[in-house]
């Protein structure tokens, strides 16, 4: 197998669906702690509120980390844990990282520090609406300079933005995370902000003279075509530059895709820029691309959308959104893809779309990758003896690592590779019923039972894998 020596086997997770402890130790409220609480807004109205208790269960679950021989851990530090009102540093939340990280280092595993993975102070939201607002540029830089200062010479590797695509598009296009409006203008305006903000981190980070790298995790869904029709391969084109160029170029090249930006321009959507923004997005370059990788994307040509239909598994369960109509829906539409079978959730199973992801970033921006989360969420069973039979996962798995193989053969730089995630924990929209750790944490929607750790079969395939480098896939 082609992956060097020091390859980061990983495994990734994020504050808000692992840590519980909502208010605990002066933690203040973010967007999602308020937005959870709000009946019909999660699946079974579940929250983070608990979640799988990691904060208190941090040792206990660094050592399983150590048992497996994982390389890297890749976890998000929540903002309203160091700064409760978005400014004003508790001491507490600040300790508890550092003693994460320590625990972590003594147990051998590489820290990859993610700053934000959505949990934006709600004091920010209600004072000037969070992104929407370049206020923010001031706090969130002072936060990233509050994390530099006190874990920079313990963390090698940092991602500023988790999946910025996601976030300003289910909460400002889909209205299923918030602040939950569909106004595809507000969108733009709060993801244009979204990305001076990285920009300015990463500026940040390189002042000071933080040894590490940094870079930011994009939610990259390659684009095939449904079929030869030059219409089709069109729309493939498009949905590509406005689905992730958009993102992936700010990151890598410090500008906005041209065709992306005109095709904006012609459904009457414009980027608010101001004096010294491009300035800012080229000071503000990435040193990888952060890759998460769940499936790729199929697309049709409008006319043609008599071939949407979907074919996937109908035992979907999350919440959706009732959105009917987005402008770009002018230039490409979803379609389903005849060749991939889909998860429980309606998924599609795509280990090759993972290279071709990994060679497009390769060839258009030449940059080493970390695939910060890849994985397979599903109904686990536990068994009167303890146990969890995931082969469905180590197949899914296996493909993938294959996939990533096959990529690095082909000339990509691929860091290392992050599993989402090490163990169950609370999917934002999914509740506790998606299950995608190597461990089972025994707890449903209705009860948080004892928050018991189980390892599945999955757990000793990857310590395999890791212990391998790669060579035994079996
Ligand atoms: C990514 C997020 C993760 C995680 C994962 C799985 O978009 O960065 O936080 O949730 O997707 O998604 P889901 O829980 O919806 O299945």
């Amino acid at each position: 197998m082609a992956f060097q020596e020091n390859f980061l086997w990983g495994s990734a997770s994020a504050a808000y669906q692992i840590e519980g402890a909502a208010n605990l130790d002066g933690k203040g409220d973010s967007i999602w702690d308020v937005y959870s609480r709000v009946p019909g807004n999660t699946f079974k109205d579940t929250t983070g509120e608990v979640a799988i208790d990691f904060y208190h269960k941090y040792e206990e679950d660094i050592e399983l980390m150590r048992e497996m021989g994982l390389k890297a851990y890749r976890f998000s530090v929540a903002w309203t844990r160091i700064m409760p009102d978005g400014r004003t540093v508790n001491p507490k939340g600040v300790e508890f990282y550092h003693n994460v990280i320590n625990k972590l280092i003594e147990c051998g595993i590489t820290p990859i520090l993610t700053i934000y993975h959505w949990d934006l102070p709600q004091a920010l939201q209600d004072e000037y609406q969070g992104w929407e607002s370049r206020k923010i540029l001031a706090d969130f830089t002072q936060y990233c300079e509050v994390l530099f200062n006190e874990y920079g010479d313990k963390v090698p590797y940092w991602v500023c933005m988790n999946e910025q695509n996601i976030f300003t598009s289910l909460g400002y296009v889909q209205k299923i995370h918030p602040p939950k409006v569909s106004d595809y203008q507000r969108f733009i305006n709060a993801n244009h902000i979204a990305s001076l903000a990285n920009a300015s981190a990463v500026k940040r980070f390189k002042e000071m003279g933080i040894k590490g790298q940094i870079g930011a995790s994009f939610a990259y869904s390659p684009t095939y075509s449904k079929t030869a029709a030059p219409e089709d391969v069109i729309a493939a084109e498009n949905a590509q530059e406005i689905q992730d160029l958009l993102w992936m170029d700010v990151y890598a090249k410090g500008a906005y895709p041209k065709i992306g930006l005109k095709l904006l321009e012609r459904l009457g959507i414009h980027i608010d820029f101001q004096d010294g923004d491009k300035e800012l997005l080229k000071a503000g370059i990435c040193d990888f691309m952060g890759l998460n990788y769940y499936q790729s994307a199929t697309f049709v040509a409008p006319e043609n959308r008599e071939q949407t239909a979907q074919t996937g598994n109908a035992a979907q369960v999350s919440v959706v959104s009732d959105v009917a109509r987005i402008p770009t829906d002018d230039y490409y539409v979803r379609a389903d893809n005849e060749h991939l079978k889909m998860t429980d959730w309606n998924w599609a199973i795509d280990p090759e779309g993972l290279r071709v992801a990994l060679r497009r970033i390769t060839s258009r921006y030449n940059l080493p990758i970390l695939i910060s989360e890849n994985g397979l969420g599903a109904y686990d069973t536990l068994t009167e003896d303890g146990r969890v039979h995931d082969d469905y996962r180590i197949a899914f798995l296996k493909a993938h690592v294959e996939a990533i193989n096959d990529a690095i053969e082909d000339g990509c730089e691929v860091i290392g590779y992050c599993t989402w995630s090490y163990q169950d924990l609370f999917s934002w929209l999914n509740g506790y019923a998606k299950r995608y750790g190597f461990v089972y944490v025994d707890r449903d929607e209705e009860s948080e039972k004892e928050l018991k750790r189980y390892k599945k079969d999955s757990f000793y395939w990857y310590q395999r894998v890791i212990e391998t480098n790669g060579e035994n896939l079996d």
